[in-house]
């Protein structure tokens, strides 16, 4: 058989017949081997088109060009087939994308929503955001903050004791104000930080108080920071989380860790400070501690009072959506009932 006559026996027909035949991939992929591969019959004709006479060359070389693309688009259109085949035999596709398909989806608890509320008020005014441990020693939750060993103001602030180390040594901390030593400890001035976390109290629970609850601490030190400052900062923070016409107040008190402290309040946003039963008709919510932070405890950190001074706050989380949303008792933040969270 001469090339033209190879030429001549490439049956397209039989070649589409046989492909139409194939069962799965592998026998498209020999067929496809056996039809254009490189030892095919179409392989052998194409390597002797060089030897054909100049006017048979033309005319071969396009029967060998059409039957190798048909041939080839048929294998692989047969492929797909196969292929499509295969996938519609294993059912319906398995659907893994994570949505909600009907369930109800859940967002932060009231008390976290607050504490970044109150974050993000404090940030916008410059301030950053420290933690510390809620396992504490005495040094950092009492005595570098000047409560001495046996000071009465220990007794202000019921102690839950861990039994760790010497007795009486490792707190669970009872305030937020041990972080402000750590941060001073760390940290030369100046310090411009907000402290929130969950602190631990052994007193019984009543309607406005929890034996674990959380706080916010905040801690400016700087070169001439004042009284005034203190106040300008709860007065801006007021605003910005009550709104315009709430005000704020600092009324003596006392802390051994600030000198001279302050109650801080806010007139009562639901009578405007008239009175009402929320405010217990005075007009005021009284909202946490504040005051200068006492030079004795710069001292114990090492920071010079005759250099630097500042001012410290710390409130109860717990105590702004009380007021802000009505909640009483403070228990019903920790009851986990979710009639109750999913309205926030
Ligand atoms: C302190 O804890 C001081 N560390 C605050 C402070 C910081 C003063 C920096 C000065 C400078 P006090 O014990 O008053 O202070 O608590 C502060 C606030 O925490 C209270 O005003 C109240 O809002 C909240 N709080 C206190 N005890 C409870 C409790 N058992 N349950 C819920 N909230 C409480």
């Amino acid at each position: 058989m001469d090339d033209a006559d190879l030429a001549a026996s490439l049956d397209l027909d039989v070649a589409l017949r046989a492909i139409g035949a194939t069962a799965d991939v592998d026998d498209v992929d020999g067929l496809r081997r056996e039809l254009i591969g490189k030892k095919s019959r179409v392989a052998a004709v194409k390597v002797g088109i060089k030897n054909l006479p100049n006017d048979a060359k033309p005319v071969v070389g396009a029967a060998v060009k059409e039957f190798t693309t048909a041939v080839s688009d048929a294998l692989d259109s047969r492929r797909s087939e196969i292929e499509r085949e295969a996938l519609a035999k294993r059912g319906p596709a398995v659907d893994f994308t994570l949505g909600t398909h009907g369930r109800r989806r859940g967002h932060l608890h009231l008390i976290t929503q607050t504490q970044r509320e109150l974050e993000d008020v404090f940030v916008a005014l410059g301030y950053q955001v420290a933690e510390g441990p809620e396992v504490e020693d005495d040094w950092h939750n009492f005595e570098a903050l000047n409560f001495p060993p046996g000071h009465p103001a220990r007794a202000m602030q019921d102690t839950f004791y861990v039994q760790l180390g010497e007795p009486e040594q490792v707190v669970l901390r009872t305030h937020t104000s041990p972080v402000q030593i750590r941060v001073m400890e760390t940290q030369p001035p100046p310090i411009f930080s907000i402290m929130p976390g969950r602190v631990y109290r052994n007193e019984a629970p009543s309607p406005r108080n929890s034996s674990v609850f959380h706080q916010i601490e905040g801690l400016a030190i700087d070169r001439g920071i004042t009284f005034g400052d203190l106040a300008g900062t709860m007065q801006a923070f007021t605003t910005a989380y009550f709104g315009e016409g709430v005000r704020s107040r600092l009324l003596p008190s006392y802390f051994p860790f600030t000198e001279p402290s302050a109650e801080y309040g806010v007139s009562c946003p639901f009578c405007d400070g008239g009175g009402c039963r929320v405010c217990s008709h005075t007009g005021w919510i009284e909202l946490g501690g504040a005051g200068m932070v006492d030079p004795n405890v710069l001292v114990n950190v090492g920071i010079d009072p005759e250099e630097f001074s500042g001012f410290a706050f710390g409130f109860g989380i717990e105590r702004m959506p009380m007021i802000k949303y009505g909640v009483q008792p403070i228990k019903t933040f920790f009851d986990d009932d979710i009639r109750f969270l999913e309205q926030y």
